[in-house]
C-alpha cells in the first residue's frame, strides 16, 4: 500500500512539472485532492486492512495530502510569478528623460481670489489671519452686540454641536479674538490693527444661484485713532480694482449689521448679466458683495478697545460671490460641485 502512496507522489510531482499554466494545475488539484481524487480515494480502499495498517497508511496518506496541497499552491505561485514577469517584459521600455503628458492640477477658482485680494491687503499693510471654523456663541453672536433672542440671529442660522459650540455664519466671528491679539501694540506702540481674515462660513439656508449653505468670506479690519469712511472706500476700491483689473461699478447704500454703525452695502453691478439682471444677481443688475460700515462702540469695547479713544471700519467680502464675478461663473453650485470640468479652467492671471 505504502508503494502506492510513493507512486502518487512521483506521478503528481511529474505532472506538475510539466503543467504551464494556472487551469493545468487547477485540473490537476481536483484530478488528485477533489472529492473524486486519487488521493482521496486511496483512503477508500482501506477498508480491507488490519487496525494498525490502517493507522500506519492513513498517516502515510495524510502526509502525502498535505505534501500534495503545498506543491500545487507553490506551482501555482510559481506560474503566477512566471506572468508578472512575462507581462512586466512585455511591456514598452520606460524612458525616464520623455517629458511627461500629466493633466497638471489647478487651484480652485476662490483660493485664486483669496490670493489676490490677500496679496492687495498685504501691500497695503494688513496681516492675513486664519481661524477656526468652529466658534463659540460669543465669538459669533455676542461679541459683535448680537445678544441671545436678537433677531440678527434670524438672518445667520447655522449648525450647532452638541456642545454649543457653531460652525461660523460668518468671518466676523474672528474679529473679537483679532482685536484681543493686536489691541496690545494698539495701545501701547501706537500700532494700528489691520487684519483680514478669509475663511469658510456655513448657513442653514436654502441654495440657488447665488446662495449656497458654504461659502467664503474675507473679514477685513482697521483700528486706529481718527479712521473713517473714507478710509473705508478708499480700500475697498483698491481691494476691486486691483482684483478685477479694470473699473468695476459699486453702489454704497445703508445697511444693518449690530456691529457696525453706521453699516452700508456695498454692491457691484453684475458681470454676468452687465447689470441688465440675470439669476446670478437675483435680476436686479446688483450683487450684494461687501458689506461694511464703522465699528460698533460695543464691539471695540468687548475686544478691550476703548471706543472714545480709536475707531475703525469693518468689511465681510463675499469671496465666493467675487469669484464669481471674476471668472463668469452663473452659478454658485458650481463652486461646490467638484466638477474638474467646471474647475479646472480657471489659472491666475499673473
Ligand atoms: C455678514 O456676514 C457680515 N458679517 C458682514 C459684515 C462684516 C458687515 C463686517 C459689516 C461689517 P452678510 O450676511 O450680508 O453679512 O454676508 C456678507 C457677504 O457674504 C454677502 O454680501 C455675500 O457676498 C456673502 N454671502 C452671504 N450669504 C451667502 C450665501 N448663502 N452664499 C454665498 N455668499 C453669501
Amino acid at each position: 500500500m505504502s508503494e502506492k502512496v510513493t507512486a502518487l507522489r512521483d506521478e503528481l510531482v511529474s505532472k506538475l512539472n510539466a503543467a504551464t499554466d494556472a487551469a493545468a494545475v487547477d485540473a490537476l488539484r481536483v484530478e488528485y485532492l477533489g472529492k473524486n481524487g486519487s488521493i482521496t480515494g486511496l483512503l477508500k480502499g482501506m477498508k480491507d486492512l488490519s487496525i494498525e495498517e490502517k493507522k500506519d497508511f492513513g498517516q502515510k496518506v495524510n502526509v502525502l495530502k498535505e505534501e500534495a496541497g503545498k506543491l500545487i499552491a507553490d506551482k501555482f505561485e510559481e506560474i503566477k510569478n512566471a506572468e508578472i514577469i512575462a507581462e512586466i517584459n512585455s511591456m514598452p521600455e520606460f524612458d525616464i528623460s520623455t517629458p511627461a503628458n500629466l493633466n497638471r492640477g489647478s487651484y480652485h477658482p476662490i483660493t485664486l481670489v483669496q490670493r489676490q485680494c490677500e496679496k492687495v491687503f498685504k501691500s497695503m499693510g494688513f496681516h492675513v489671519e486664519d481661524y477656526s471654523e468652529v466658534v463659540t456663541d460669543y465669538e459669533c453672536f455676542e461679541a459683535l452686540n448680537i445678544p441671545k433672542h436678537h433677531p440678527a440671529r434670524d438672518m445667520q442660522d447655522t449648525y450647532y454641536l452638541e456642545n454649543g459650540q457653531l460652525l461660523k455664519s460668518h468671518t466676523s466671528a474672528a474679529q473679537n479674538a483679532i482685536y484681543k491679539k493686536y489691541k496690545d501694540a494698539l495701545i501701547n506702540e501706537g500700532k494700528p490693527i489691520k487684519a483680514i481674515f478669509p475663511g469658510r462660513c456655513f448657513r442653514n439656508e436654502a441654495t440657488d444661484a447665488c446662495h449656497e449653505n458654504t461659502f467664503f468670506q474675507m473679514e477685513g479690519v482697521m483700528v486706529d485713532k481718527n479712521i473713517s469712511i473714507s478710509n473705508l472706500i478708499f480700500f475697498m476700491k483698491t481691494m476691486l480694482s486691483e482684483v478685477f483689473q479694470k473699473d468695476i461699478k459699486v453702489r454704497l447704500r445703508p445697511g444693518f449689521f449690530p456691529f457696525v454703525e453706521p453699516g452700508f452695502e456695498l454692491d457691484i453691478s453684475c458681470l454676468i448679466c452687465g447689470g441688465d439682471g440675470c439669476p446670478s444677481c437675483k435680476h436686479s443688475g446688483w450683487l450684494e458683495l461687501c458689506p461694511c460700515g464703522m465699528i460698533h462702540p460695543e464691539v471695540l469695547k468687548a475686544g478691550g478697545i476703548d471706543p472714545e479713544e480709536y475707531t475703525g471700519f469693518a468689511f465681510g467680502l463675499g469671496l465666493t460671490r467675487l469669484a464669481m464675478m471674476k471668472y463668469g461663473v452663473k452659478d454658485i453650485r458650481d463652486l461646490n460641485s467638484g466638477s474638474l470640468k467646471a474647475l479646472a479652467q480657471f489659472t491666475d492671471d499673473e
